[in-house]
C-alpha cells in the first residue's frame, strides 16, 4: 500500500498496481514473469528464496502457482529436471544470484546431459555494476557461465521482453533434443513497470512447442530392410523413448517385430520387465551375439561401451538408430540406418510399414529365452535370503515384491551397489516409474527427484538410496515433511561408500576415505522433522516398514542395515577406476 499523503511516482505506480488493471493501470516485471509462465501452463516452481527473487516467489504463490521451497538449489534443480522428464514440459527451478545460481547450475547441466527439458530462472545483480566488475552484491556474469552448460541461455533486460524471453526459453527446452535452458532475470527487471494492457499484449503463448518431426520415408524403408536381414536382432530402449510418451507405439513395434528388447535403466517398465520379449536378464548375451541393433532414444555412450569392444563381442554389428538429434548418428560407430525424427512418429512409421510377417529366427528367440531363464533361476534363491545383517539381494528381494504389488509407485534410486543391484533386481511394470542418476551417475539427485515425482504425479514414491548418495541431499527430508509428501526413503546403510570396511592404512585415527560413522541412525533425522523413522535389520522388517509407509502416505525413512562387507568397489563399474602402478597398501 502507498503511504498516506505521499504523491511520489513510485507511490502512484504502487497505487495503480494495487488497484489492478484499468485505464492507465500498470504491471511490473514480477507479474509479467508470472503471467507469462501461467499463459504457458507452467504452474510449479522449485526454488530457494532470497534477493532478488523472494517477492517473486511470494507473488507466484499468491497468483496460484505451486511454489516449493527447498533447502539447497541443487535439489530444487534436480526436481525441476525430473519434472521435465515426467511431463514433457520444462521443469522450472528458480535461484538467487551467484551462489544460488551456481548451486542450481549442476542440475541444469545434468538436465542438458540427460536431454530433460528444464529452465533455470535466476535473479542476478545490476548489469552496469557486474559488467564493470565493481563488486556488486553477489556479482557474477551468470549468463556467460551458464552458456556452455546448457542448450540455450537468454537474458531479459526490459519488461516488455519478458513474454518473448520466456517463450524462447520454453521452446528451446522442449523442441528437438530437449535440454536445460538458462534465463537470466536481473533484479532491476522485476521492478520495471509498464502499462498493464501493453504488458498483457507482450506475452507469448508458445504454439506447438515441440513440433512432431516426421522421419523421411526412405529412412524408414532403409531401417526395415536392415532389420529384416537380421538373424539375431535386438532393440535397445533408452530414456528418450520413455520421455517421448509413445508407449503404445513402442509396444506395438516390439510385439509386431517379435524382437527381444533391452531397456536402459530409465526405460525399464516402458514394456514390463516381465514381458516375454524382455532381454534384460540376458543382457551380456544379447549385446555380444546380436547382429542388428535398433536403438530407440538411447545413445551409444559409455553406458553401452560406445557400441564396441568386449561388451559387444566379435559379431559384426549393424545399427539402426532412432533419434531426434541428427548429430547423434555415427557418434561412436557407423549407423547403417539412421532414422531422424521424434520417437512417436518414427516408431509408428516403422510398425505401419512393417507388414505382419515378422518374427526373428526362432533359434535366436530361444537362445535369449533360455539364457534369461537360467539367469533368473540363479538369482531367485539369493532374493529369498533372510540374512541379518541384510545383503543387497535379501533387502532388494523384499522391495522387489513390494513394487510388484504396487506397480504404479515411482522408484527413485541412487548409490553405487545400491544403484546397480536395484536396477538389476527390481522389475518395473509401467513407463517412467524408474528415476535414477542418469547419464552422469550423479549422487544427490534422490530427494529432489522423489519430491518432484510425488508432486508431479501424485503417486507414492519409494526412494532406494545408498547412505553416501542420500547424504548429498539428505536435508531435503525436511522439505518432504513440510509438504507432507507420500515418500518412503530407504537408506541402504553399509557404513560408507561401496563398503564400510576400509581402514586407514597408516593406523592413524582418521577414518578411511570411503568410510562413515558406523551404524548411523538416519531414521532419527526423519523423526526430527515429524516424519516416521524406522530401523530395519531384516528383510521382514523392511517389508513391514515400507508397506506401512506406502499405505499411510506418511513421509518415512527406513534405515536399512546392510552388511558392510556386501558391496564391491564402484558397484558394477569398478573397471573405470584408473590403476596405480604402485600396489595398494
Ligand atoms: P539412455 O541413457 O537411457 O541410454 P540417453 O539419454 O543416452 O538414453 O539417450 C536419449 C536419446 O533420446 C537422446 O539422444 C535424445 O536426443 C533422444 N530423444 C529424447 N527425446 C526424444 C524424442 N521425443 N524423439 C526422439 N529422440 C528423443
Ligand atoms: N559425487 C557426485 C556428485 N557423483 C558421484 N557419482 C560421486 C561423487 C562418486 N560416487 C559414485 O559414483 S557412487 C558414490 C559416490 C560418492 C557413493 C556410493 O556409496 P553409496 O552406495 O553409499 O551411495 P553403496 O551401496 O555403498 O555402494
Ligand atoms: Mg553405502
Amino acid at each position: 500500500m502507498p503511504r498516506k499523503g505521499s504523491n511520489t511516482a513510485i507511490d502512484r505506480i504502487a497505487q495503480e498496481i494495487h488497484n489492478g488493471p484499468g485505464v492507465g493501470a500498470l504491471t511490473d516485471g514480477f507479474h509479467l514473469v508470472i503471467d507469462a509462465l501461467k499463459l504457458n501452463d507452467i504452474n510449479t516452481i522449485y526454488n530457494v528464496p532470497g534477493i532478488p527473487i523472494t517477492d517473486l516467489g511470494r507473488y507466484m504463490q499468491a497468483e496460484g502457482l505451486r511454489v516449493l521451497s527447498f533447502r539447497h538449489e541443487q535439489a530444487a534443480g534436480y526436481a525441476a529436471a525430473i519434472a521435465g522428464f515426467l511431463t514433457k514440459k520444462p521443469g522450472v527451478c528458480m535461484t538467487v544470484s551467484a551462489p544460488g545460481f551456481l548451486n542450481g547450475l549442476t542440475a541444469l547441466a545434468h538436465a542438458t546431459t540427460n536431454c530433460f527439458p528444464m529452465i533455470l530462472i535466476s535473479g542476478s545483480s545490476e548489469r552496469e555494476i557486474v559488467d564493470l566488475q565493481q563488486g556488486d552484491y553477489e556479482e557474477m556474469d551468470q549468463l556467460a557461465i551458464a552458456k556452455p552448460l546448457c542448450k540455450a541461455a537468454y537474458r531479459v533486460l526490459h519488461a516488455e521482453d519478458i513474454g518473448i524471453g520466456i517463450a524462447r526459453a520454453i521452446r528451446a527446452a522442449v523442441s528437438g533434443r530437449p535440454g536445460g535452458v538458462y534465463l537470466d532475470l536481473p533484479a532491476q527487471l522485476l521492478g520495471q513497470t509498464m502499462n498493464a494492457a501493453a504488458g498483457a499484449k507482450s506475452l507469448v503463448k508458445v504454439i506447438d512447442p515441440a513440433p512432431r518431426q516426421l522421419p523421411a520415408p526412405e529412412a524408414v524403408a532403409r531401417a526395415l530392410k536392415v532389420l529384416k536381414g537380421a538373424k539375431r536382432p535386438l532393440i535397445i530402449l533408452g530414456k528418450g523413448a520413455a520421455y517421448a510418451q509413445a508407449d503404445d507405439d513402442i509396444r506395438t513395434l516390439v510385439e509386431k517385430s517379435g524382437i527381444p528388447f533391452l531397456p536402459m535403466s530409465m526405460a525399464k517398465g516402458l514394456l514390463p520387465d516381465t514381458h516375454p520379449l524382455s532381454a534384460g536378464p540376458a543382457r551380456s548375451l544379447v549385446l555380444k551375439e546380436s547382429d542388428v541393433v535398433m536403438m530407440i532414444g538411447a545413445r551409444l555412450n559409455w553406458l553401452l561401451s560406445h557400441g564396441k569392444g568386449k561388451t559387444w563381442g566379435d559379431q559384426p554389428k549393424q545399427f539402426v538408430q532412432i533419434d531426434i538429434e541428427p548429430k547423434e548418428m555415427d557418434s561412436n560407430v557407423e549407423i547403417a540406418a539412421p532414422v531422424v525424427g521424434d520417437i512417436g512418429s518414427c516408431v509408428s512409421a516403422l510398425h505401419q510399414a512393417m507388414g505382419d510377417d515378422w518374427a526373428p529366427p526362432p533359434a535366436w528367440s530361444e537362445a535369449v529365452k533360455s539364457k534369461k531363464r537360467a539367469n533368473l533361476e540363479k538369482m531367485a534363491p539369493k532374493l529369498r535370503n533372510n540374512n541379518v545383517p541384510m545383503d543387497y539381494h535379501g533387502a532388494l528381494g523384499a522391495l522387489r515384491t513390494i513394487i510388484k504389488a504396487r506397480p504404479d509407485a515411482i522408484l527413485v534410486n541412487e548409490g553405487a551397489n545400491t544403484l546397480d543391484f536395484t536396477r538389476a533386481i527390481i522389475d518395473m511394470y509401467q513407463p517412467r516409474k524408474r528415476l535414477d542418476v542418469g547419464t552422469w551417475g550423479v549422487m544427490g539427485i534422490g530427494m529432489g527427484t522423489a519430491i518432484a515425482a510425488a508432486v508431479e504425479t501424485g503417486k507414492p514414491v519409494l526412494a532406494i538410496e545408498g547412505d553416501s548418495a542420500f547424504g548429498f541431499s539428505g536435508m531435503e527430508i525436511e522439505t518432504i515433511c513440510r509438504y507432507n509428501l507420500p515418500i518412503c526413503v530407504v537408506v541402504f546403510n553399509n557404513n560408507g561408500i561401496y563398503r564400510g570396511t576400509d581402514v586407514n592404512p597408516t593406523g592413524g585415527s582418521d577414518a578411511a576415505p570411503t568410510v562413515f560413522v558406523k551404524d548411523a541412525r538416519y531414521d532419527k533425522m526423519m523423526e526430527a522433522f515429524g516424519g516416521v523413522g524406522v530401523y530395519a535389520t531384516s528383510p521382514d522388517d523392511l517389508t513391514r516398514a515400507v508397506n506401512e509407509a506406502m499405505d499411510s502416505g506418511k513421509p518415512t525413512l527406513v534405515n536399512a542395515v546392510i552388511d558392510e562387507k556386501a558391496g564391491t568397489e564402484s558397484g558394477r563399474i569398478g573397471n573405470l577406476n584408473p590403476q596405480s602402478v604402485v600396489s595398494k597398501k
